[in-house]
């Protein structure tokens, strides 16, 4: 049987991790399930767009590796904008590797991605190995992690028995791991926050495989707590509008999952 919904301002006092907390917090203040995937690769144009769409956001995604002329300054400014306009940031890195090595990839490199990043992800394949090293890099503080439990692309392998470890692996890591990546609700529990790529107000996908559902069935059809948009926002005329127009649409279904 299904839980009662919780509200977000519900979901940030009963909630047990720091960060999750914090997150619904954010959706809270903010009216927004909204995360923005920055796929941009100049950091000028991140940080302009991030300035613009921030207040619509509860989370900004990057793929730091995109960028063509990275440096230390790029991820200091966007850290300053996390909190002008109070949201979180989230490296989509999808680490995949056995422990030792995603723990020196987490917090060494150029990237340094421990130093910036509230949240990161980690395909659950290498076994929970994965989180333990990635856990080791961060201890005392309270940054999370998100498992890829199903991905939006077409012909995904992250399905059935592997989508059920990965919601294993959460639960044995309950002090780090802090939600999916997936397209479907899979655990009745806020404290696993459900983060949805692969959306966009008209259906449909790309030429790579990528196939979309709109904010609505994302949230109300498959559960998630999250939307996480790119083109659908980027590849507008008005990115401010768009950003504005999924944030309503993501809100609005919000609202309605509470009548449930
Ligand atoms: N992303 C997906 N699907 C997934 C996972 C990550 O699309 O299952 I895990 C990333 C890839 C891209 C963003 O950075 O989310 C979606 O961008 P578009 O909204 O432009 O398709």
């Amino acid at each position: 049987q299904k839980k009662k919904s919780q509200t977000y301002k519900e979901r940030s006092s009963t909630c047990t991790h720091p960060l999750v907390q914090q997150l619904y917090k954010i959706m809270h203040l903010k009216k927004s399930n909204l995360a923005l995937s920055v796929d941009l690769q100049n950091s000028q144009q991140i940080l302009q767009t991030v300035d613009k769409l921030g207040p619509h956001l509860c989370i900004v995604k990057t793929h730091v590796d995109i960028i063509e002329d990275f440096s230390p300054q790029f991820t200091a400014s966007l850290r300053d904008l996390a909190a002008k306009h109070n949201f979180l940031i989230f490296e989509d890195r999808k680490f995949g590797d056995i422990g030792k090595t995603v723990k020196s990839q987490y917090e060494g490199g150029i990237y340094k991605i421990s130093s910036w990043a509230d949240i990161v992800n980690a395909h659950p394949v290498p076994g929970d190995g994965v989180v333990k090293g990635l856990k080791e890099a961060v201890t005392g503080t309270s940054k999370g992690c998100l498992l890829v439990a199903e991905m939006s692309s077409a012909g995904s392998l992250a399905r059935n028995e592997y989508t059920k470890g990965a919601i294993k692996m959460a639960e044995d890591h309950k002090d780090f791991v802090i939600g999916f990546i997936c397209q479907s609700r899979l655990i009745d529990d806020y404290n696993f926050v459900h983060m949805t790529p692969g959306v966009k107000l008209s259906e449909g996908g790309d030429s790579l495989g990528q196939q979309y559902k709109t904010p609505e069935e994302a949230i109300l059809k498959k559960g998630a707590d999250v939307i996480i948009v790119g083109s659908g926002i980027l590849a507008t005329d008005d990115p401010v509008q768009a950003a504005i127009q999924y944030k309503e649409a993501g809100y609005k279904a919000y609202e309605e999952s509470l009548k449930n």
